[in-house]
């Protein structure tokens, strides 16, 4: 397949794993996972069909890992980025002691203030790295990039789960945990 073609299903994946699972027929079981052979009916049904040697291809070559089989690749998930209610059964891990968060400059005032807020998701999304922070910035513009002193929330009994795909995930980060390079 061509790049454009496998973004275009991995973006379908995403907004139906995600978000909008009930719009392809689909329920998210706990953990996040629907049945691989649901999934490919409900996006044949949408107009978009895809084939099982596809969709492995889809879920391999992804840059972020964002989508995983289970064990028996009978099921498929969303790594995370759910906005829908889910359990995903995550587990709390300990972080590197410095975590990175890349955002835009427009955010700031209200992030020095009320720390950083999962918005629409579940979490915060933090990175293992500051490459991977300016990314995770540039979506939205010019990125700035703010550090995480998660040793210290830790200490304070702060709890971070670690996606499968190299996010760390937290409730929330109170504005004296942060640093802006
Ligand atoms: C900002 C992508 C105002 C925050 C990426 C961000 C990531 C605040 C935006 C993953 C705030 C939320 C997550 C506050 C945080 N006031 N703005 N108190 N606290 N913000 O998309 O971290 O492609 O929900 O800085 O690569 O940007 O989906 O989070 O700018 O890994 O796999 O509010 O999404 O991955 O935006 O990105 P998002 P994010 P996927």
């Amino acid at each position: 397949m061509e790049t454009a073609q496998i973004t275009r299903i991995s973006k379908f994946l995403s907004l139906h794993l995600r978000h909008q699972p009930q719009a392809l027929g689909l329920e998210l079981e706990e953990g996040g996972w629907v049945k691989v052979e649901e999934l490919l009916r409900g996006c044949a049904g949408q107009g978009l069909p895809i084939t099982r040697a596809q969709l492995e291809q889809v879920v391999a070559d992804n840059d972020k890992q964002r989508f995983a089989f289970d064990a028996s690749g009978t099921r498929i998930r969303a790594q995370q980025g759910h906005s829908v209610e889910v359990d995903l059964l995550l587990v709390p891990a300990v972080p590197p002691a410095v975590l990175y968060h890349g955002t835009v400059a427009a955010a700031l005032p209200a992030i020095r203030q009320q720390g950083l807020q999962k918005m629409q998701r579940h979490h915060v999304h933090l990175s293992p790295d500051e490459a991977t922070a300016q990314r995770v910035g540039q979506r939205r513009g010019q990125p700035v990039i703010l550090t995480v002193d998660a040793a210290a929330m830790r200490q304070q009994g702060c709890v971070f789960y670690e996606s499968g795909n190299g996010v760390w995930l937290t409730e929330q980060v109170p504005a004296q945990y942060l640093r802006e390079l």
